[in-house]
């Protein structure tokens, strides 16, 4: 994974929750430099702007899903640029909250279908998102892509998933706040889920091998769904839920650092930046130096695949 064309779609949604600010998100990256940065380190890019989608509206009442519409339509057209990327090189989806992972995964997984290869999804986030409209105590969007594009029922008007993605080819590593339903839908399913604990215990190294393996052993296409709150507050403030104990600076780094040197990854979701919430854009340099880290920055090269 080095050398290729990569190809920015800004995705301002900011109507899967209700605190506002993530449609400021695009305009951070692109501000902190991630186009240069990405050039610098041998790629080119192809910044297509910002996808043209319906603003929040104004906060559903508590308990009711929030910007159920608004939410559909961000979703068919994520999922049509997700697709039309996929073919012409490696797109980054510069958020945006989460719930634009409903469009964009469900983009990449018709691609992956189309070219008889599994779709592996790895999410790094505090949080499962793997609610449905059903379950989401909050109704916020933003917390039910996993439900979706794993294919469980309840998302009515939303665009049928066409090629789900295997609950066992999902991971997650990060978690720290789970809701009961969210726990006995990962239980059930059997995923793979590394929380802090196991990240104390392990290190991040350890399992994230074991994905990276497994993703190798079926040929597999990899999407990284990277949400600002898996990173410690501390180093992420930009972020509109924030978890204490997340992921450290060198954690996140030695994640991304680990994934280029697999050459699997080939699309990317940048989520729940909120630069409205940022230190003098310090969360928003962080993700885009944790970007160059994937996209191949390094200290010293290293024999590709050294770590599985
Ligand atoms: N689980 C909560 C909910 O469904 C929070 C989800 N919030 C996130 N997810 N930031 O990454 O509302
Ligand atoms: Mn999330
Ligand atoms: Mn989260
Ligand atoms: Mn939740």
């Amino acid at each position: 994974m080095s050398g290729g064309t990569c190809i920015l779609i800004g995705a301002p949604l900011d109507c899967g929750k209700r605190r506002r600010g993530c449609s400021m998100g695009p305009e951070a990256y692109r501000v902190a430099g991630l186009a240069e940065t990405l050039a610098d380190l041998g790629w080119r890019v192809e910044d297509r702007g910002d996808v043209p989608g319906p603003k929040a509206p104004p906060p559903a009442p508590a308990g009711q899903v929030h910007a159920r519409s608004e939410n559909i339509e961000w979703t068919r057209l994520l999922s049509n640029a997700a697709r039309d990327a996929m073919a012409t090189g490696f797109p980054i989806f510069l958020g945006g909250d989460h719930a634009l992972s409903l469009g964009t995964v469900a983009g990449v997984a018709d691609h992956a279908a189309a070219k008889g290869r599994p779709l592996f999804v790895l999410w790094l986030d505090a949080h499962p998102d793997i609610h449905s409209p059903a379950t989401s105590a909050s109704g916020n969007l933003h917390g039910t892509p996993i439900g979706y594009v794993t294919g469980q029922p309840g998302f009515d008007g939303f665009p049928p998933m066409a090629n789900p993605v295997p609950p066992r080819n999902i991971c997650f590593i990060g978690l720290r706040s789970v809701d009961g339903p969210e726990r006995a839908a990962i239980q059930s399913a059997g995923m793979r889920a590394i929380d802090m604990r196991q990240i104390d215990e392990r290190g991040i190294a350890a399992p994230l091998a074991e994905f990276i393996a497994a993703v190798r052993a079926a040929n597999g296409m990899l999407h990284l769904s990277l949400d600002v709150d898996f990173l410690d507050p501390a180093i992420a403030p930009a972020v509109g839920t924030t978890v204490p104990g997340g992921a450290t600076f060198r954690e996140a780094h030695l994640a991304m650092e680990m994934l280029h040197d697999s050459g699997l990854v080939t699309s990317l979701d940048l989520v729940e930046l909120n630069p409205f919430l940022d230190d003098r854009g310090r969360t928003a340099a962080l993700m885009v130096d944790l970007t160059a880290s994937l996209f191949g920055r390094c200290v010293f090269d290293r024999p590709t695949r050294s770590h599985s």
